[in-house]
């Protein structure tokens, strides 16, 4: 069954009936907000269908205790559409992301299972709290100058960064919150420029 989000969220159905169930969020540029995914629960993908701006924040009862669901956004072919996903709710479910073509900002889950970012193509930018990115997220800056963004003070541990690749810049959100990052083979390996 597919359902869709229209405008901000008038849902049709807030409940997946089987295993493949898709979300259609069709972006209006105004944001969908914790508060209005708490009901959605049981959907195994969610598609945003057309190429506008998406600003989405999911709830942690949206995927299940060791279940996975993938959003996918690589509709959102415009040079000038963003993506402003956040998974940071996320406590327990595996997410998979495909990004947009333009400038994303994806924050990662807090969840115990793997995180996968597929950035895509534009400036992207990936925003993690510091206990939230481990060895076994996978993140995909892909093609631009992608940037991965401490929100508060951290340390990172070059572990860390062993399924991290195509990501050019490792920066802080406030000039206060320190990040103390080692730099060893692994976050070599994935080319950090700056
Ligand atoms: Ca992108
Ligand atoms: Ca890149």
């Amino acid at each position: 069954m597919t359902a869709h989000i229209l405008r901000q969220a008038t849902l049709i159905s807030s409940r997946g009936t089987n295993t493949s169930d898709t979300l259609s969020i069709t972006g209006s540029g105004t944001a969908i907000t914790s508060l209005d995914m708490t009901d959605v629960t049981l959907f195994e993908k969610i598609v945003v269908a057309n190429n506008k701006d998406v600003t989405l924040t999911l709830n942690d009862a949206n995927v299940a205790d060791g279940k996975t669901m993938s959003i996918d956004a690589s509709k959102m072919t415009s040079s000038t559409s963003n993506l402003v996903l956040d998974l940071s709710n996320e406590t327990n479910g595996d997410i998979d992301v495909i990004g947009g073509s333009s400038a994303d900002t994806i924050t990662i889950s807090s969840s115990d299972l793997a995180a996968s970012i597929d950035a895509g193509a534009g400036n992207d930018k990936i925003v993690f709290a510091s206990a939230n990115l481990t060895s076994i997220d996978v993140i995909d800056g892909g093609a631009g100058t992608d940037t991965l963004q401490a929100n508060n003070e951290t340390a990172i541990v070059d572990a860390d960064f062993t399924n991290v690749t195509n990501v050019e810049v490792l920066s802080s959100n406030a000039a206060d919150n320190a990040v103390i990052a080692t730099i060893g083979a692994e976050a070599m390996a994935q080319g950090f420029a700056q």
